[in-house]
């Protein structure tokens, strides 16, 4: 599916990836581990015409997926970067091509692009929501909560999203922390938009746990099975009242075409950087929609350049269920942006400056970087 939005060429001159370390407010526990401090790759592509960033959003290890931060540092670094150097002048829609050769490592691919796209939206300053087809001002916000010490400590740490305003939780499950997680918050907050995230925990040995779930009334379980067990949750969702969504096995626009051909998703977490790119994302989105899917934006932590970019993406059209697109506050203290993102009234404004609609904080930028390398042409 062609997009017609068509962006400016720009010319690279250098490429600039930073690793960031910054702590979380809190720690972050899913059913894969806890992070207390978020790893990620911070991009600045330094164009003839302007600069932008982007974000690549691996974590420290590969723990949700395959890629983590030091092996696509490395990738980028080593073939990535390189091929776009090598390029010299290009439009946005022209990255995914010069990079197509290598295989895999779609979130490096999505934050060199997004650096590239953002640097030809500020030459022509053109934001990024009205590039990428954006219907809304402001999108819904939700929250994702990690799986906490007990289901009281759970109850606790709701209510607490929920004054601030939040319109939607998801909370982490895993074998063992479940019916009972989800059972405590849906009698103590009554009939709340609530949704749970297994993070591929399960098999289909547990299939019987799993339709417990259904009488929660939940908007969706999300990828309870492995990555590549697209049979399997077809068989799965054969079975349940509550709907399957993907998100680790959507990692493209064929991935969810096959999804939804076998019936093994009736909704789809979209994330640019599982995806390879904002691009890619709105294929994704397209595809869904004319199939009649409804998606949401997903959310790898984002710093506020990710997260503005998400609140972009997330105001497209079959965007219909509130995304995990939370304020800065609930992972940073302080952000790398100068304006981070707030929630007002449970909604997510989406930027309208140039690009990606934020500016970077050089000096919270700067504190947080342990690693810095610069390529040129
Ligand atoms: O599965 O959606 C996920 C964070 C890291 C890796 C995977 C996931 C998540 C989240 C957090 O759920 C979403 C957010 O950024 O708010
Ligand atoms: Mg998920």
């Amino acid at each position: 599916m062609p997009i017609a939005r068509a962006a400016a060429p720009v010319t690279l001159e250098a490429v600039e990836l930073r690793v960031l370390h910054l702590p979380l407010v809190a720690p972050f526990t899913t059913s894969f581990g806890t992070e207390t401090v978020r790893e990620v790759i911070i991009v600045r592509a330094r164009t003839s015409e302007a600069d932008g960033w982007g974000e690549i959003v691996t974590q420290q290890a590969p723990l949700y997926s395959s890629e983590y931060t030091q092996g696509a540092w490395d990738v980028a670094e080593r073939y990535l970067v390189p091929a776009l150097l090598d390029a010299g002048t290009l439009a946005p829609e022209d990255v995914a091509g010069a990079l197509a050769p290598f295989v895999g490592h779609r979130m490096a691919k999505a934050g060199l692009e997004l650096a590239i796209l953002d640097a030809s939206l500020r030459s022509t300053a053109r934001p990024l929501g009205e590039y990428l087809g954006a219907v809304r001002d402001r999108v819904p916000s939700g929250v994702s909560v990690g799986i906490q010490r007990d289901p009281a400590a759970l109850v606790d740490t709701v209510a607490a999203y929920l004054d601030q305003g939040y319109v939607r939780i998801k909370i982490k499950i895993k074998p063992g922390r479940d019916v009972a997680d989800t059972a405590a918050v849906r009698d103590a907050f009554g009939t709340i938009p609530l949704q749970v995230d297994a993070n591929s925990a399960y098999t289909l040995a547990d299939i019987d746990t799993l339709a417990e779930l259904d009488r929660f009334d939940l908007l969706l379980i999300e990828q309870p099975l492995q990555e590549d067990d697209i049979v399997d949750h077809a068989t799965l969702a054969a079975r349940l009242r509550t709907p399957v969504c993907l998100d680790e096995s959507i990692v493209s626009a064929k991935a969810a075409a096959d999804a939804i051909a076998l019936r093994a998703a009736s909704v789809v977490n979209i994330k640019a950087g599982r995806v390879g790119g904002y691009l890619e994302a709105v294929r994704v989105h397209d595809l869904c929609r004319a199939s009649g899917l409804p998606v949401w934006c997903g959310g790898m932590l984002e710093t506020g350049i990710g997260r503005a970019a998400n609140a972009a993406l997330a105001a497209l059209p079959g965007f219909t269920l509130p995304g995990d697109i939370s304020a800065s506050d609930r992972f940073y203290a302080r952000d790398i942006v100068t304006e981070p993102i707030v929630l007002e009234d449970g909604h997510v404004r989406v930027p309208t400056g140039p690009g990606i609609g934020v500016e970077i904080d050089p000096v919270a930028l700067e504190d947080a970087t342990v690693a810095r390398v610069e390529l040129r042409r």
